[in-house]
């Protein structure tokens, strides 16, 4: 078997459970897919140096070996915090009035992919299949062509892909596409982003796509794909069912004083829908009186991106908005909403969501979202709650009996709360049901074995084929 390397910009190493924190979920799914492999996982250490000297550091933890550099500070301050964060993020996510364009975020998002690409070069066997992760680093597969790396290379997008029409008012857009046709097999999350890609491939590169998945341009051919993640159910059920879970289960019930509770689960990002959310469940105490003091909104979002300006907006508006809302609804014995900016461990998750009657998971575009996932894993089957999911997540494609709304309507939000409490047991259950056998299912074994077999299939082992320069691009 190769080994498999994966390169993405963090590599995290796994938090000791009881240490909150808002560790993402591409850390989380990354984690669980490489412990059963033999493999490596390279990445920025989250460490600022003076001045960038490509040296690694090398750490075994629970059965991977992570390979991380440290970078400088220009280097995060125009390619992560920059390019990948105020550029792409928000572009990705439909967010053109947020994407900021800076010639010198364009630079030094260049000079970080070759950098990673220069540092991890010498570490690269002949049959290693190598898997790059998501929009920080799309053009790293053609630097490593450059440096004449002939191996099979995947690519992951763990965020949406926009429409075309969205993408060309990106600057030097063809080049960040074209530098995708490098690789082997490029995945998405959904058939829907994929769409998008083939749909700009068709529109802005002269190329076609045929129904196997296989994509032209020029004399490249690719395959790209929909691969959607899923959760380590296995892991999780474990979390759920652990004494620190259920600690924090009772706990919430307690406190919950026969109420229902309404919980969310973000990192504190406006692609999150959290203002939306909040005014959606401000309509539902508008409209539904006697449900006030009866229900409450547990709202959990760790910061992140704090250096990012627009994360900062965001955080205060949310600060006000809560605080508006509770004011206005209050009782001596009740506050409507519990807005948390902290990180909890897994387990108390895990005994968070158990306890919730309601999931309320509204991202107004998100390229996945794991926490719906998660939220279905823990639910008690014979008493399950009932997950409402933004039709803009990727997870709204397999979580089909979730009651899907519009993130932006108010009044759908209201309504689906409204119905999610009057739902009946038999009903939940039936819902509940459907949606824990994808997400067991599809699980992130599941996510990574399609990915690699289809990286693994797409051509022979470099070593094995002779003169085939053409084929590297
Ligand atoms: C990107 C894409 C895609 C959150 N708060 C805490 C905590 N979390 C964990 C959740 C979940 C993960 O973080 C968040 O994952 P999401 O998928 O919801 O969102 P992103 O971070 O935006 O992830 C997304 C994902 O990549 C994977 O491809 O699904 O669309 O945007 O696992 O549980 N974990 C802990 N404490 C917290 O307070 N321990």
């Amino acid at each position: 078997m190769s080994r498999l390397i994966v390169i993405s910009n963090r590599v995290a190493a796994p938090r000791p459970e009881g240490e909150g924190g808002a560790q993402g979920g591409l850390a989380v799914a990354l984690s669980a897919a490489l412990r059963e492999y033999r493999g490596l996982w390279f990445g920025w250490s989250g460490n600022v140096a003076t001045t960038f000297t490509g040296k690694i550091d090398f750490q075994r933890h629970e059965g991977v070996t992570s390979a991380t550099v440290d970078l400088e500070e220009q280097d995060v301050d125009e390619y992560y915090n920059g390019y990948a964060n105020r550029t792409l993020w928000p572009l990705f996510h439909y967010r053109i009035d947020l994407a900021e364009y800076d010639r010198s975020f364009a630079g030094g998002y260049e000079r970080v992919n070759e950098r990673f690409a220069e540092t991890v070069l010498p570490l690269i066997e002949p049959d290693d299949l190598i898997w790059i992760h998501d929009y920080h680093l799309i053009p790293l597969g053609a630097q490593l062509r450059e440096r004449g790396i002939r191996n099979r290379i995947g690519f992951f997008l763990h965020i949406p892909f926009p429409p075309s029409r969205l993408m060309v008012s990106l600057p030097f857009h063809e080049g960040l596409v074209l530098s995708l046709l490098a690789y082997d097999v490029i995945g998405f999350q959904t058939e829907e982003w994929l769409e998008s890609f083939q749909n700009y491939v068709e529109r802005e590169l002269g190329g076609h796509c045929e129904s196997d998945g296989t994509v032209h341009v020029g004399d490249r051919s690719v395959h790209a794909g929909a691969y959607p993640i899923g959760i380590d159910y296995k892991e999780f059920q474990q979390a759920v069912a652990s004494e620190g879970a259920r600690v924090a289960h009772d706990r919430l019930l307690k406190s919950a004083d026969g109420r229902h509770t309404i919980i969310g689960v973000d990192r504190l990002d406006y692609s999150k829908g959290l203002t939306e959310r909040f005014e959606g469940y401000r309509r539902f105490l508008e409209d539904n009186e006697d449900c006030r003091g009866e229900v409450f909104l547990l709202q959990i979002a760790p910061p992140s991106r704090g250096e990012v300006h627009t994360y900062e907006t965001i955080r205060e508006s949310l600060d006000e908005l809560s605080g508006r809302i509770n004011g206005e609804f209050a009782a001596v014995d009740w506050v409507p909403i519990r807005y948390v900016n902290q990180g909890y461990g897994r387990e108390d998750l895990a005994g968070f969501y158990r306890a919730a009657k309601i999931g309320l998971i509204t991202p107004l575009r998100d390229g996945m979202n794991l926490v719906a996932k998660e939220y279905v894993a823990a639910q008690d089957p014979e008493d399950p709650g009932v997950l409402i999911l933004s039709r803009f997540a990727g997870a709204a494609l397999q979580l089909k009996d979730a009651l899907l709304v519009n993130p932006y309507s108010k009044e759908d939000i209201s309504d689906a709360i409204r119905r999610a409490i009057a739902m009946p047991r038999e009903e939940r259950i039936h819902r509940w049901k459907a949606m824990n056998e994808v997400v067991k299912r599809e699980d992130v074994v599941w996510w990574r074995r399609r990915f690699v077999e289809a990286l693994e299939g797409s051509r022979p082992p470099a070593r094995r084929q002779a003169g085939d320069e053409g084929r590297q691009g």
